[in-house]
């Protein structure tokens, strides 16, 4: 595929300065194929776009400004130089309730604020097991199009997350992450050939440094995001380098 390979490193709630002072250590002193970006917690995304990353936030409000005791505020995360933010990460979506409709209202309000949003979705166990999954990765990327248009979609990125995947140690085998890679991107494809054929998908779910080659090598993945394995920066560094 002529589209450029990301891969995102989603810290969720770990790390530390002296993991960032590493990491970005480690990552500046080599050069990438792919777009290489870091999502660490909220509080060190100033030091890490200083030190040179390139940095998204892990969760915005869908709100502007306001009492929203906690939240993070996607003007204040762009004016200090984050470029991306996950919406819809399947943690938010399960232990904070956030339903389709409210990821559909941060991903608009994350673009309007400048912000990239990576949408996540993806199957539980129980939803693949009873040949769900289309219809739930079907459902939850319809949520974002009915509310904004196709259109919104080509300055974005999406990435499939099997929930069963996630921090197990499971992975999906290139073969299965590849089955829906191809079904979305033809979803896609019924409302807009362009996006379809452009729009970055990523892989997410237990990838690590010796399965990420094979994974990112199929035709419709176009590289992954990555939990456990973006902690370790010589890790991390050897999945980067396995993208193109
Ligand atoms: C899925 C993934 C990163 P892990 O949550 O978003 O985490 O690689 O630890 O499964």
């Amino acid at each position: 595929a002529t589209r450029k390979q990301i891969v995102a490193g989603n810290w969720k709630m770990n790390g530390s300065k002296e993991l960032l002072s590493q990491m970005s250590e480690t990552l500046n002193s080599e050069s990438f194929q792919a777009d290489v970006i870091i999502f660490p917690p909220a509080m060190l995304i100033e030091q890490a776009v200083e030190k040179g990353l390139t940095v998204g936030t892990q969760s915005v409000s869908e709100y502007k400004e306001g009492a929203y005791t906690g939240e993070i505020q996607a003007s204040l995360a762009s004016s200090l130089g984050a470029t991306y933010t996950l919406v819809g990460h399947s943690e938010r979506r399960a232990l904070y309730g956030e339903s389709d409709e409210v990821v559909a209202n941060k991903f608009a309000h994350a673009q309007e604020q400048g912000l990239t949003p990576i949408l996540c979705v993806g199957e539980t166990e129980e939803e693949r097991e009873s040949e769900q999954t289309e219809e739930v990765v079907a459902r939850q990327i319809n949520a974002v199009i009915e509310k904004l248009g196709i259109a919104a979609l080509a300055n974005s990125v999406i990435a499939y997350e099997p929930v069963w995947a996630i921090g197990t140690g499971k992975t999906a085998s290139p073969e299965q992450a590849q089955a829906v890679h191809k079904f979305i991107r033809n979803l896609l494809s019924e409302q807009d050939e362009q996006i379809a054929k452009t729009l970055r998908l990523l892989y997410g779910g237990s990838v690590n440094e010796k399965n990420s080659e094979l994974l990112f090598a199929q035709e419709d993945i176009d590289g992954g995001l990555i939990g456990g394995a973006s902690l370790k920066p010589e890790n991390f560094l050897s999945i980067c380098k396995s993208a193109k």
